[in-house]
Order: C-alpha cells, then structure tokens, then sequence
C-alpha cells in the first residue's frame, strides 16, 4: 500500500507540473492605480503599497482575478477599517462566483460594515446580489477581521475572526435561489475600506449543520466537493500553521501526530473514508467519530481534503474548524 502520507505530502513536493491553483495574495504592489492582475469590476480601487484600497465613496465595489473561475471553491482575506478615508460607512470582504461585478449582480458576497458610521464594524451580511441575504448585526466593534467565504452548489457559509485571534467568531449560512455557476473569485468593498491578504482553495469541506454537536461520542460528517471522480486524501491536524509545498501552494495543516494518524488509516475508528474517490459529481463525506473522552473537550481539530493524480495533487480545499464541545 502507498503511503498517504506520501500521496499528501510528497506528491506535492514532486509536482512541478502542477499549477498554483491555490493563490494567494498580500497586496504588495508599487502604490498606484494598478493592482497587479486584479480587474477592477466595479470602482476605482487602488494599491497603497500593502493593501488594496477601495474608491472612497459610497459605491458596492468588486476586485476580480479572471483566471480564478470556479463554481465550488473557498476564499478568505483580511478587511481593516480605514480612519483615513472620509467615507465612515465602510465595508468589506470576500466575493465569489463574480459573473457580473460590473453591475454588482449575479455574485454571492460577505462583508464586515460599519452600519452605524462609528468608525468600527459591527455587522456582517452575507448577499446573494441582487437577491437573498443574511446577516448579524450589532456585534461589539472591531477595526480588522479575516472573513472567509465557501460556496458549494446552493449553499454559501460565511466565516468571521473580528480578533484576529484565527478562530471564527461567526457564521452565516445562506441558501442559494440563482443559478449554480462558476464565477471569478475576488474581493468586495466600499468607502475605501482596505483588504490584504487574500487567500483561495479550489476545493472545499464543510459541516452539515444539521448534524449532532461535536461532542465527545458524537460522529461529525464533512461534506467535500472536488473533482468529479477524483481519488481525494482527507487529512486532520491540530493545527492550520500550513504545510508549504514545492510548487507554493499551502496545505492549511500542520504535520503533527494527528495528521499523520488520519493519513495513514492508523484510527480508521475515528477517522473514516479519509480516503476514497469524489463521486461523478466531485462528492464525498468524510466523518470524524469523536472518542468518548471527555477531556478531549475544547480541542479544535482542523480537516482539509486534496484530490490527487499519479503526479501531483490537484487541489486543495480549506481547512475546516471543529472543536470539540
Ligand atoms: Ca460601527
Ligand atoms: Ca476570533
């Protein structure tokens, strides 16, 4: 038998071939109107040398890479309020599925928002533009958050950290009515919020909320969406430092005993069809059987999934938070 942990890993480190499907972005660009290969949908955004700023004025606005086109996918970045700008209504966050930025439709989208112009955030909503959404508002104000948006077929789930601490504070689920499609992936914003480092998986895991609390004894499904009949290694660790690969891209993991347990099929009884081929429609649930040990209480788990071929992996999907209650 392979090892998985080779398939995991070192596929990677061997896979010149294989392209940087998952990017990421920190916004260093020369200050000025072009923001390296981002196209400016909607709004005159700019680089201020670390982020990208968008056109302070009170206009939805979107920032899109074309080559990012996906259907099912997750992205994430950083949304920092900007005292400088005069708009005090500000807002900001991750946009997907962007097939008409330009008209600010037909695109679903999270942001963090000032409502109450108090020169903080204190709301998120979750939109599918032009129609349907979902939000929280009056939570305690925050000045910088890292927002997360994943999208699977007709289900987008929001995720927000306001302390920058890398555990989400929120979620938000939407159910989608339009029409399942790929999109450019981006960002969106407005009063000359500032966004930095952006992040994108094209793959994506997610929990089933209505399935039991994940409490000792408990089992917790995760649905993923890959390739359509691709074999997929479903990996768990402690951590979400990241595992660098040869090529750049990252596994939102950390290799510690965990990882490599789940890889290897050493606790099948914990984690299950860890391993195994998406169904014709890129489809699989993968389960986590939470031992019956309460002391294993407040511990998060961090689960992510990469479908693979002989040479490389094709993907790789974000990281999805567990913690054990
Ligand atoms: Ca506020
Ligand atoms: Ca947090």
């Amino acid at each position: 038998m392979r090892s998985p942990l080779v398939l995991l890993v070192v596929l990677g480190w061997l896979a010149p071939l294989a392209g940087a499907q998952v990017f990421t972005d920190d916004f260093t660009y020369p200050k000025g109107p072009t923001i390296g290969r981002w196209n400016q949908d909607r709004g005159v955004w700019q680089a201020t040398g670390q982020e990208a700023q968008a056109q302070d004025s009170f206009l939805w606005q979107y920032l899109t890479l074309p080559n990012l086109l996906y259907q099912d996918c997750a992205a994430e970045c950083t949304v920092l309020y900007n005292p400088s700008a005069t708009n005090k209504l500000q807002f900001g966050g991750v946009a997907l599925r962007v097939n008409d930025g330009k008209n600010d439709s037909d695109l679903v989208m999270v942001k963090v928002q000032d409502n109450d112009s108090s020169g903080d955030f204190d709301s998120i909503w979750l939109y599918a533009r032009p129609s349907g959404s979902t939000s929280k508002t009056s939570i305690p104000g925050f000045l910088k958050a890292r927002v997360r948006l994943a999208v699977l077929d007709t289900t987008a789930v929001a995720f927000v950290d306001d302390n920058m601490d890398g555990t989400w504070d929120h979620t938000l689920r939407l159910a989608l009515t339009m029409t399942v499609k790929p999109g450019p992936a981006g960002v969106d914003g407005f009063g000359g919020v500032l966004i930095d480092d952006f992040a994108f998986f094209d793959g994506v895991i997610l929990d089933d909320p209505t399935s039991p609390a994940p409490t000792p004894g408990a089992e917790v499904p995760l649905k993923l969406r890959g390739f359509p009949n691709g074999p997929y290694q479903a990996a768990t660790s402690l951590g979400k430092s990241g595992i660098v690969l040869y090529d750049g891209r990252i596994i939102p993991l950390t290799t510690d005993s965990v990882l490599v347990a789940s890889v290897t099929n050493t606790l099948p009884m914990i984690f299950k069809n860890y391993r195994g081929v998406c169904s014709s429609s890129g489809d699989a649930t993968i389960r986590i059987a939470i031992p019956n040990i309460p002391v294993l209480k407040g511990i998060t788990l961090y689960t992510a999934f990469a479908n693979y071929s002989t040479s490389s992996l094709l993907n790789i999907s974000n990281e999805h938070a567990v913690t054990l209650q």
